[in-house]
């Protein structure tokens, strides 16, 4: 028998952007070409996608490490490096996306509902797309982004609307094969059934499916048997059947105790409490069973069960119960908010923009100012810190941000310890502000303002807000924000 698999751990890395590519174009008798240098292509991302073919996990239990491919660095001759291919993992219908944490990430659902479990890091920016009037010939290019590295965990649970539950050998996978097409395996011994089976049954003009789980034993809930986990298969279900059995050579068993036992390690599982129930009482070919059946029917039905007797091996009842079960089904279709469309594709959290904050901390008695935001940490892996005019580049970007002049309000002051990033990851850099308060600036980094005519205050402003526009139109086409 294969091995199933309904829960992995998986870990998954999108790709690098690619470098931007810093580079001065050249030709023979034209010594002074301009800025060429292309961007970095953007990593691919890894996307856990429905396919209904795929019907266990398997095949991330046998290699857990999945990895999309990189973005390419950029090239002179403005050449835009390639971008990495995406990875798409093939998973089961019903397959729940947790994070280590076992928060819910996604719940796929629904051929081509995809998830996008790692995002690609983007490609940076060469240098002729780096090149602004102010800033003629960048000598310098913009880092590409490490992908998302996530670790997460996939847990399977069968989409069926019916749910068979109850002891080894009550006869769940002989129902469920009379009932539909399927052909689970069926024998005397107890914990025949290893992982659920799952068919599906036309009554009338409702088509459902209908699933059975391993059985389940007192002290199910403690691991007993082979415990609860598959319990998680029933939870989408809209009704749960009790397979109660009739003929058992147990001495110290009966029907009504069978589902004492039952319901409670349900209970010890929980979130079933509301699962509309129906009892089945299985075996009634065997003449005892019958007695038996007849016998404690009344007690389940003053209890507020709807009682079917049925023989799974005589095909006795079966009709019955098939139509009522296909009235349970489709008034659970009924109530439920019209079905959620498939083919969705769910992301991650959109990243927040525009935000970031500055928060002073003391490291070893010193002031240490942390700034924390989506684009100053993003701005940060894109720099080549080797590079003077690159540093330059990421200072005046957070200055337009508006990052000093958060960072003076919140008392920094020159030579003050500034760490951008979280605590195990940060760069961290004497500050030495660039602005006044006030905000004026003084001189961007790489500039010298005595080699300038002097300018009058408004063409001053002009000519900044004439910046902020080209800077703003700079990122566009690249970096949507
Ligand atoms: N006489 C009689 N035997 C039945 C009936 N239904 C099932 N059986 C027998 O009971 C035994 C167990 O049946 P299964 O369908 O494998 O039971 P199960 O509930 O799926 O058992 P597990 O998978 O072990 O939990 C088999 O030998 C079946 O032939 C029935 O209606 N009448
Ligand atoms: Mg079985």
């Amino acid at each position: 028998m294969t091995t199933f698999v309904d829960r992995v751990e998986l870990h998954v890395a999108a790709g690098n952007g690619g470098h931007g590519c810093a580079s001065v174009h050249r030709e023979k008798f034209k010594p002074l070409g301009g800025p060429d240098g292309g961007n970095g292509g953007r990593g691919g991302d890894v996307i856990l996608t429905v396919e209904q073919s795929v019907t266990t996990l398997l095949d991330y239990h046998h290699s857990p490490h999945r990895k999309a491919t990189n973005g390419k660095p950029g090239e002179g001759g403005n050449r835009s490096g390639k971008d990495g291919q995406d990875l798409v993992l093939p998973v089961p219908d019903g397959t729940v996306v947790l994070d280590k944490a076992g928060n819910v990430l996604a719940d796929l659902v629904g051929q081509g509902t995809s998830y996008v479990a790692a995002q690609g890091g983007r490609g940076g920016l060469g240098n002729a797309a780096l090149a602004s009037a102010r800033r003629k010939a960048p000598g310098f290019a913009l880092l590409g982004v490490p992908g998302d590295l996530q670790d997460i965990v996939l847990e399977l649970k069968t989409v069926a609307d019916v749910a068979l539950v109850g002891y080894p050998s009550a006869g769940k996978s002989s129902l469920i094969s009379v009932l539909s097409a399927a052909k689970p395996k069926i024998a005397d011994y107890p914990f025949t059934t290893l992982v659920p089976n799952l068919g599906v049954v036309t009554a009338g003009s409702t088509v459902y499916t209908i699933a059975d789980v391993p059985g389940l034993i007192p002290g199910a809930s403690q691991g007993k048997g082979l415990g609860l986990e598959f319990l998680r298969h029933v939870e989408r279900c809209s009704v749960l059947v009790h397979v109660l059995d009739t003929a058992t050579l147990e001495s110290e068993r009966d029907p009504v105790s069978d589902l004492d036992v039952i319901e409670e390690e349900l209970k010890q599982y929980g979130g079933l409490d509301r699962r509309p129930r129906i009892v089945v009482l299985n075996k009634i070919d065997v003449p005892d069973g019958k007695d038996l059946a007849e016998m404690v029917r009344p007690d389940l039905e003053a209890r507020g069960y709807r009682v079917f007797e049925v023989s799974a091996v005589a095909h006795l009842g079966l009709k019955e119960l098939s139509f009522a079960l296909a009235d349970l089904v489709a008034k659970a279709r009924a109530a439920r908010p019209a079905e959620e469309a498939t083919r969705i594709v769910i992301r991650p959290k959109a990243v927040d923009d525009a935000g970031f904050t500055v928060t002073r901390e003391e490291a070893e008695g010193e002031p240490l100012f942390r700034v924390r935001g989506e684009k100053p940490e993003r701005w940060v892996r894109q720099t080549d810190f080797n590079n003077d005019e690159a540093v330059g580049y990421l200072a005046d970007r957070l200055n337009r941000l508006g990052v000093e002049e958060e960072l003076m309000k919140a008392g920094a002051r020159s030579g003050d310890g500034v760490a951008i990033g979280p605590e195990d990851n940060a760069v961290v850099f004497d500050w030495e502000p660039t602005v006044m308060a006030g905000a004026e600036m003084l001189g961007r980094r790489g500039e010298d303002h005595r080699f300038e005519a002097p300018r009058p205050a408004a063409q001053r402003r002009r000519d900044r807000e004439a910046e902020r526009d080209e800077s703003s139109r700079e990122f566009d086409g690249f970096e949507p924000f």
